[in-house]
Order: C-alpha cells, then sequence, then structure tokens
C-alpha cells in the first residue's frame, strides 16, 4: 500500500526527496525517426502501410468518411451525449474569457507598437485509441483552438479493429459534438509525421497538440521545429495539501481516482497531521478493493512516486507543494481559499472540500491538459493563449523616427553593425548630434 514520506524537519530541497515516475523518450526516438522520414517522403502509401502493421486495419482511405462522424453521433448514448454537451458549455464560457485584445502602446508621439493576437492557421489534434479513449480529452484540446479562433482543425485517431477500422465511436461523436469534421484513421508516430509534413488530403499542419503514447511523444520531439507542438505530458499527478479538517474519504477517493489512469500515475497527500494519514490509510485499504481497476490502482498507490508526505505545518507543506509542482493540487485545509492563493507552482489548483480534480478533468470548465513532472514550474495547462501568437506591428512616422535616430545609430555602432544605423540615416539624416534628446 501507499508509502509514508517523513519531511517534518527535513532540509534541502524537497524535491530530491519525493520522487517521480520518469519516461524515457529518448530510446523511442530512433524507431520512429523512420517513420517520420517514410511519411515525409512517400505521404498516404507510407500511411497506409504503417497503419496496416501497427493497428492490423487495411485502410483504403486516410481520411475517415462524413458519414461515419454524424453517424457516431447518432448512436452516441443520450447521457453521454449531454454529458460531453454540458462539458463543452462551461469550457467554452473559460476559455472565452482567455481571449485578449490587441494593445496599442503609444510610445513617443508618432511612434506605436500594436500587439496583435493572431490565431495559429491549422491545428492537428492527436487523440489516443486502444486502452485510454478519452472523448473528454478532445474537448480539452478543441474548445481552446476554437476559441482562439483557429480556422482550420483536423483530428487523427488510431483505426480501431473492432470498430470496422475506423477511430473509436465516442472520439468521432465528441468530434461531431465540437463541429470538427476532419478525422483521419492514423494514430502513433505517424500521425504526427502526417500532420508535420502533410500527406495527401492531409495539408500540413502549423501546431499539433494532443496526449499520447511514448511514440507520439517521442515523434512530437523529433518533429518540434517542423512543427509546433504543446507540452509533454507525462504520467498524471495528484498532490492534495490537507490538514486534520479534511474529510479522509474525500482524500481517499480523489487520492485512487487520478491512479485509476495509469500503473505509473502519482498520487500523492501532504500533511502534518499524523491523524489524518492514519485515516487516510484506513479509507484507502477499505476503498481500493472495492474499485473497478483496484490492480491498477493499488500498484500506481505503492509506486515509488505515491506517498503520504508527512510535513511540520502547513507553511511546510506549503513549501513542498510548490517544490513538487504538481499536475493537479487540491487543497483541503481549513482555510483553503488562503493557502491556494499562496500556491506558486500546479498546473491545476482545486479548492476546499467540493472541488475535485475529477470535476476538473470533466465539467468544471478549466483545461484538463495540464503540465506534469514539475514543468508546473514553468509552463501552463493548455489555454487559447497556446493557439495564440503576439505579433508587433510596429508603426513610426518620420518625426519619431527622426528623434530616437541617434540612438539607433550609436547602438548600431556599438555591435559594429553600422548598416542598420545606415538604414535610418538613409531617412531622416545624422540627427542631431550627440544622440541625446
Ligand atoms: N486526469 C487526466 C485527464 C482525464 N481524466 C481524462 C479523465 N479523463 C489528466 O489531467
Ligand atoms: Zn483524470
Amino acid at each position: 500500500m501507499i508509502s509514508r514520506i517523513d519531511l517534518r524537519g527535513a532540509v534541502g530541497d524537497p524535491r530530491d526527496l519525493l520522487p517521480r515516475a520518469e519516461l524515457d523518450i529518448e530510446t523511442a526516438l530512433d524507431r520512429v525517426r523512420p517513420i517520420c522520414e517514410d511519411v515525409r517522403r512517400r505521404g498516404t502509401e507510407a500511411l497506409i502501410e504503417l497503419t496496416e502493421r501497427f493497428d492490423g486495419v487495411a485502410l483504403t482511405d486516410i481520411r475517415v468518411p462524413r458519414e461515419a462522424v454524424d453517424s457516431a453521433l447518432a448512436a452516441l448514448d443520450p447521457e453521454v451525449r449531454a454529458a460531453l454537451e454540458e462539458s463543452i458549455r462551461r469550457a467554452r464560457l473559460v476559455h472565452a474569457d482567455q481571449r485578449r485584445e490587441d494593445t496599442t502602446t503609444t510610445v513617443v508621439p508618432g511612434g506605436t507598437v500594436t500587439e496583435r493576437w493572431v490565431p495559429v492557421a491549422r491545428v492537428g489534434l492527436y487523440v489516443p485509441g486502444g486502452r485510454a479513449v478519452y472523448p473528454s480529452s478532445v474537448v480539452m484540446n478543441v474548445v481552446p483552438a476554437q476559441e482562439a479562433g483557429v480556422a482550420s482543425l483536423a483530428v487523427a485517431s488510431p483505426p480501431q479493429a473492432e470498430f470496422g477500422g475506423l477511430p473509436h465511436p465516442t472520439v468521432l461523436a465528441a468530434c461531431a459534438l465540437l463541429g470538427v469534421d476532419e478525422v483521419y484513421a492514423v494514430g502513433g508516430a505517424q500521425a504526427v509525421a502526417m500532420f508535420a509534413y502533410g500527406a495527401g488530403p492531409c495539408a500540413r499542419a502549423d501546431m499539433v497538440t494532443g496526449p499520447g503514447n511514448i511514440w507520439v511523444a517521442a515523434a512530437k520531439r523529433l518533429l518540434k521545429g517542423v512543427i509546433g507542438i504543446d507540452a509533454e505530458a507525462g504520467p498524471t499527478e495528484i498532490a492534495i495539501l490537507a490538514d486534520d479538517t479534511a474529510d479522509p474519504g474525500y482524500v481517499a477517493a480523489d487520492l485512487i481516482s487520478q491512479a485509476e489512469h495509469d500503473v505509473v500515475a502519482a498520487s500523492v497527500l501532504v500533511t502534518p497531521s499524523t491523524d489524518l494519514a492514519g485515516k487516510v490509510e484506513a479509507e484507502l485499504a477499505a476503498r481500493v478493493p472495492a474499485t473497478r481497476h483496484r490492480d491498477r490502482v493499488a500498484e500506481a498507490l505503492a509506486g515509488r512516486q505515491s506517498g503520504i508526505v508527512l510535513v511540520d505545518d502547513i507553511d511546510h507543506g506549503l513549501a513542498v507543494v510548490d517544490a513538487y509542482a504538481a499536475e493537479h493540487l487540491e487543497i483541503m485545509t481549513a482555510d483553503p481559499h488562503a493557502h491556494a492563493a499562496r500556491v506558486r507552482n500546479a498546473g491545476a489548483v482545486f479548492v476546499g472540500d467540493h472541488s475535485p480534480v475529477s470535476l476538473g478533468d470533466y465539467c468544471a470548465g478549466s483545461n484538463h491538459v495540464l503540465p506534469t513532472g514539475g514543468s508546473a514550474a514553468h509552463t501552463a495547462g493548455l489555454s487559447v493563449q497556446t493557439f495564440l501568437r503576439g505579433m508587433h506591428v510596429v508603426s513610426y512616422d518620420r518625426a519619431a523616427l527622426a528623434e530616437v535616430a541617434p540612438h539607433v545609430v550609436a547602438l548600431s555602432q556599438a555591435e559594429d553593425l553600422p548598416a542598420h544605423g545606415e538604414a535610418v540615416i538613409a531617412r531622416v539624416g545624422a540627427g542631431p548630434a550627440g544622440g541625446a534628446r
């Protein structure tokens, strides 16, 4: 079962004391390189051959027919449909508010810099098939791209023999609900290469996002630069900062909920209360055997990446969770809002007794594509911002250029790039001697 890690009175960087699972992407690179190269050179032909080899499906066309997308929606369970619609509605509310207005700064009279926020033109979204089928992740990737104003959006997901060589029907239905009808039955590294280079009916994309297995992650790393990518998503993590006011049943249920994803998922409780620690251990012992994916959950909780971390007090706990920089951080303390306000590093923070991570996974309105592996210290989750680029638009008139000309000339000389200064002098002359205003 879950182990205890006692950091009370510990000195030094807590990161060294809180182990993390690591994904070894480097070794996958060598296998992925020839696959990507093949797609670059032979396009659709390569995709069809690779799909037969890796997915055991003989495609005639990589594009999923529009009718198949529509009929997947028609066949979708009405309860799941209603839930997805609500998930989309809430996500749209939040992500629409993330849109940015262009700003114009008047630097001097006659000299302005405008920051224009321009969406990426075309985005490819990778959706895994097989064991992990997450229509909710389709929502979380598509909604911010659409709210950013991305004009062209395509989805790729591996074909499944059991579904007649089409991607998973719930994934297709989610695409239909979101108004995405350009879907390709292509998976793995070859899907990333398809978006990066374009192939047959699939025009090249500017960016590819979405979760995936190690081959997808390796292809993204390899082709980064050819195509823009989102952050590499590692195994999911939940950290909970709780004191003795927390409900141990809630804490245990939430630790289990993310452990359910993967045997290498991390579930970490940080608490100054040995009393709570004991109660949570008892709750886990009762709940784990009763949960559907008990073997996977038990392995994840027992893994070295999970644990109950004992700290001196809440201040120490806050320092520990900041150092850990969890993908998801729950705060269940006597004053959760005040404590949450002090958090610096987390992908997303879930405050109080009634904001569990699983709410955020599906229906809070927040995004569930979040930085893992400690990268929350420097990276944000997926948002409208992911799909926008700020573009500076510079506009000076002659007088404004003349006024600053001596400074440009001085800097160009200091860098021994005099032609830079000459480009300005050609327009406004050498300017007042001495360069000062
Ligand atoms: N917790 C996962 C997202 C997810 N949960 C999808 C359920 N479905 C990573 O944030
Ligand atoms: Zn989840």
